[in-house]
């Protein structure tokens, strides 16, 4: 039997090129270029399958040139790459890698907070700058994290995992909003109140956001938004971005609106607002909440499942739109 063709558009572990060329003719990018949409169209033809990263975009102009495609596999959980109802409507299924960086991403979201309130990278810059030549009693003061309260949007997996860190390890009060509500036993395990959004600003001590990125969760934090926190409060996204307008939290930052921010996602990124780049009160980091090798290792291999399972049995294992899967099936 021919092994099926399959494209990887970014570098990945040896490892998981060496697995999947075992199944697949594999067409790989180990020097990891950056591809055009025209390139990734071009190298997609005659493949079934693609190993992804979550920045590719496939949208009904690179569906409508790759008529051989049938699986997008991400290895991250967000698949806002991904228009699911063009990829639907072309019979291609995409799958995500949830569940295995749950933890890890809930660990670097307080990474981020505690970094944040107790202004870790500013006073460190400080440092390094040779300018600590004295202690004095307000030098860098922060935000009290322990017992305060932790304003949560978006309340999935990552969500509730950072909810029982909050509750558990820290003492925290949890408020959070999310499209639904969780049902009273999970709520209780972490002590949690559902708000709504004007509340959770207004309340919490420390917003952290982690709801999926969507046409409705656009600029979900802008001035309005900001002008509603206290201005002794910070403001974390660990989620995507482009929910932040960031050149309004730069202005609320500068104007200190809200006393700091801490941001792994940024609107356009790899490119940062400068406007960021030049206030002190934010801790910046390139989306790295993920990054810990056997989480990362984990999210790949999951990709590679889903490839595996749907190119060679039908059987995707975290399938985005199901409804192609029936379709296949029937
Ligand atoms: C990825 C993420 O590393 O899984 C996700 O959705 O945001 C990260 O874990 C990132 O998306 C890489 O593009």
């Amino acid at each position: 039997m021919t092994k099926p063709s399959i494209l990887i558009t970014r570098a990945i572990f040896p490892e998981v090129l060496e697995q999947l060329r075992q199944h697949f003719v594999v067409e790989s990018n180990q020097d990891d270029v950056i591809w055009s949409a025209d390139e990734l169209v071009r190298r997609l033809q005659g493949k079934v399958g693609a190993f992804m990263t979550g920045t590719e975009k496939v949208n009904a102009a690179l569906l409508g040139q790759c008529p051989h495609l049938k699986l997008c596999a991400n290895m991250t959980v967000g698949y806002n790459n991904f228009d699911l109802a063009a990829m639907t409507a072309a019979g291609v299924l995409g799958t995500n890698a949830p569940d295995v960086l749950t933890e890890t991403t809930a660990d670097f979201g307080f990474a981020l907070l505690l970094a944040t309130a107790r202004r870790v990278t500013e006073s460190e810059h400080f440092l390094r700058a040779g300018l600590w030549t004295r202690w004095s009693y307000d030098m860098f003061a922060g935000a009290e994290v322990h017992g305060s309260t932790l304003g949560i949007v978006g309340m999935g997996r990552i969500g509730q995992a950072i909810a029982r860190r909050a509750a558990l390890g820290f003492g925290m009060q949890v408020i959070y909003h999310n499209r639904s509500r969780l049902d009273a036993a999970t709520e209780a395990s972490f002590n949690a109140s559902y708000v709504g959004k004007e509340e959770l600003l207004k309340t919490a001590d420390h917003v952290m956001l982690v709801l999926p990125y969507s046409a409705s969760s656009h600029h979900a934090i802008g001035a309005a938004e900001l002008a509603l926190m206290k201005p002794t409060a910070t403001l974390i996204n660990l989620a995507r971005g482009g929910i932040v307008d960031d050149a309004a939290l730069a202005e609320a930052l500068r104007d200190k609106r809200i006393a700091a921010a801490g941001l792994d996602v940024y609107e356009g990124e790899p490119t940062v607002n400068p406007a960021l780049l030049s206030v002190p009160n934010v801790v910046l980091t390139p989306h790295i909440a993920s990054a810990t090798l056997g989480t990362r290792r984990a999210m790949a291999a999951l990709a590679v499942d889903n490839l595996i399972g749907f190119l060679l049995h039908e059987k995707a294992v975290t399938p985005l739109n199901p409804e192609v899967l029936n379709r296949a099936g029937a």
